[in-house]
């Protein structure tokens, strides 16, 4: 081939590479402009990032990082700030350098946004102390539930070779206020532990230490066994106990700040304190008594449960509220949102409130494994603030996010994913703000502040969870997903020889008589588990809101509701509903093309397009099979199924629980 020809080629491809939108830049977007001026005494490498930040984003008046140690700046506390415009210059004070790393973030985030930055008056502080990601990352590259490809960290690759990533997801974590991270799996390889392990696991604390993010990592119980080949990991055994203590003096002394341990005990097969007939506050104090010298922490997960009970949302509550008051203060419980997983509607679980003498931090799903994976555009913050009507932030030291993040160049697969990991951070820095404006923010700094755009697509993401309820499981419908993956819906999947907890049926009942699992009083009386006024509300088919009907109560399939409808009416048109606002956010979108580049444009689209086929196949497949309990018809105004029933329960998808679908691998109708 002719020389120029291929220079040419290249030349083309560079640039295209250059000015390819391609989402790896999330939410921090501005192009660098001339030198702003940037003024700080201080010189540490957390400053050193914030005047760079500042020096080559900054478009305003000239910027001073200043520490400040007076009564209103403590009173912040180590991680607030202010930001104040006085005429010849702004101030961003903080009585700590990674105060001002989080204050030249908000100041270039308002810029971002267009807002007035004339007369800024700003004081900031987080809700919560701890506010970290869960990697589910397995040490082998697959991510559990993970949907945006394989893990960030290159394990083979540490400690020699470092990924520019780990810098730039450092950067967007501290851009929105996250503090720590858990590297790997809750169903932890005792392989983290190993010295091998453990000095790849210090490179990345160093590159993260100075965005002021924590390095923590997920532990196995077992470990002092299948590491240190002792006999036993019971937790009151002292060569258990020595062991544990020795291998965290060998981790601080190569992590000096290092977070310290999740553990996932006795919950889905991984080994805990229970194998030993002890209880999880000794295996957890255990653990905190080693890490106690070195400001360590324990967050102990509460996700429990076991086949032999009778119902999988109250056994949380059991296993862990005797023994409030057990833990020791460096102890934090790490409950999920809701009493049993992350389903895209759940009441809160009723251990936040119940334990008032025990650290608790709140587990939220961030990557979507029961809301579409990354083929959904599910907008996550509505649902967290749903959370925060019925629990206090103020009860909680703690927030912990499943992450969506992978090697994918856009991070989260789906480009509106990235919205949850904003999401998720500006939360669990401020509970208080309001989805909207999250959403808004995200939006001007993602694609453009045109008001255009950003006012029709905030409603697309403000509906959008609610869309995929109505679509997947309106009115308290819970848990009817496919075997395994959880991504399509299977409300009649049997395995044979499975748990019966691990199966639908055991969770929506349905019968001739109607649908939904009865947790009230004279069902398995999950209700009581709540305060008195809100049991009492439950309790009452009458007075349940109708988002939880299902899940507390099962209703006959002629029952009226609020909207005068039957019961299974009312089931039909939710599904419908969640099918028309699909194809709606798809018409929103389609008018949205002047305002996105051409390749973010065509890739949402392309997943919209997924979502609207999959609404379909889910409320074919739901009212199709609830169908053969009500024989009952299709009310007015709910279109006739497109797929059989025959057909639909042949599908199976040939993915894993890492995987998201492909679209050529769903089931399709050109409806
Ligand atoms: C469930 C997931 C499973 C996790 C488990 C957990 O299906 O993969 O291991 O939660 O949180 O949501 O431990």
């Amino acid at each position: 081939m002719n020389k120029k020809y291929l220079l040419g080629i290249c030349l083309l491809s560079f640039g295209l590479t250059l000015f390819a939108e391609d989402g790896s830049k999330l939410w921090l977007r501005q192009a660098s402009c001339e030198k702003a001026s940037v003024c700080c005494s201080i010189s540490s490498p957390t400053i050193a990032i914030a005047r760079e930040e500042l020096a080559s984003l900054w478009r305003g008046k000239a910027v001073e990082l200043q520490l400040f140690a007076d009564e209103a700046h403590r009173k912040l506390g180590k991680e607030g700030y202010t930001i104040r415009t006085s005429d010849e210059k702004i101030v961003l004070g903080s009585t700590t350098e990674q105060g001002l790393l989080y204050a030249a973030y908000h100041l270039l985030r308002l810029q971002a946004e267009g807002a007035d930055c004339t007369r800024l008056d700003i004081a900031e502080e987080p809700a919560f102390d701890v506010r970290v990601l869960n990697h589910w990352d397995n040490l082998d590259g697959t991510i559990e539930r993970g949907y945006a490809g394989k893990s960030l960290w290159q394990w083979d690759e540490l400690s020699d070779t470092v990924s520019a990533r780990y810098q730039e997801y450092a950067r967007a974590n501290a851009s929105v206020g996250i503090n720590g991270t858990v590297l790997n799996n809750v169903n932890a390889s005792v392989k983290i532990l190993s010295s091998e392990y453990l000095e790849k696991v210090r490179v990345l604390a160093d590159i993260f230490r100075p965005y002021g993010i924590k390095v923590y990592l997920s532990v196995n119980f077992a470990s002092p066994m299948q590491l240190g080949g002792l006999s036993t990991a019971d937790p009151l055994n002292e060569e258990v106990a020595e062991w544990w203590k020795k291998k965290v003096h060998e981790i601080y002394s190569l992590i000096p700040d290092f977070g310290g341990f999740l553990v996932k005990a006795n919950s889905e097969g991984q080994p805990g304190p229970c194998d030993y007939g002890r209880t999880h506050a000794e295996g957890a104090n255990m653990m905190a008594r080693a890490l106690k010298p070195y400001g360590g922490i324990v967050m102990w997960r509460a996700f429990v449960y076991s086949p032999s009970d009778a119902d999988r949302a109250k056994q949380a509550y059991l296993e862990f509220k005797p023994l409030d008051g057990k833990f020791l203060d460096n102890v934090i419980v790490q409950v999920k949102n809701g009493p049993i997983d992350f389903q895209p509607r759940e009441p809160y679980s009723p251990l936040f409130g119940a334990m008032p003498h025990t650290p608790l931090m709140a587990e939220f799903q961030v990557t979507q494994e029961y809301l579409g994976h990354s083929n959904h555009l599910a907008y996550l913050a509505t649902m967290w603030k749903e959370f925060y009507r019925y629990v206090s932030p103020a009860s909680l030291k703690g927030v912990a996010g499943v992450a969506n993040i992978g090697d994918d160049t856009n991070w989260c697969g789906h480009d509106f994913a990235q919205a949850n990991w904003y999401a998720y951070g500006r939360l669990a820095w401020n509970p208080l703000l309001s989805s909207e404006e999250i959403a808004k923010e995200w939006l001007a700094q993602t694609f453009t502040s045109d008001p255009k755009f950003v006012e029709p697509m905030t409603q697309v993401m403000m509906d959008s969870r609610e869309a995929v309820v109505d679509y997947m499981m309106p009115l308290g419908l819970h848990h009817i997903f496919a075997w395994s993956h959880h991504y399509g819906p299977e409300p009649w999947c049997e395995v044979s020889g499975a748990r019966a907890d691990w199966l639908p049926s055991y969770y929506h009942q349905a019968d001739k008589k109607g649908l939904g699992f009865d947790r009230s009083r004279s069902g398995s009386d999950a209700v009581s588990q709540y305060p008195d006024s809100l049991a009492h509300v439950f309790n009452s088919l009458e007075l349940c809101p109708e988002e939880f009907l299902l899940w507390f109560h099962h209703v006959d399939w002629n029952h009226s509701l609020k909207s005068g409808r039957t019961l299974w009416d009312e089931l039909c048109y939710k599904y419908q509903q969640g099918v028309d606002k699909v194809r709606e956010f798809q018409k929103v979108w389609n008018q949205m093309k002047p305002y996105v580049d051409e390749e973010r444009f065509q890739a949402v689209a392309k997943r919209l397009d997924i979502q609207a086929n999959d609404a379909v196949w889910w409320k074919d497949a739901c009212l199709e099979y609830f169908r053969t309990y009500s024989h009952m018809k299709y009310p007015e105004g709910v279109e006739a199924p497109v797929f059989k029933l025959k057909e639909l329960k042949k599908v199976k998808l040939p993915i894993s629980n890492y995987e998201c679908p492909s679209a050529d691998m769903l089931p399709r109708k050109n409806s």
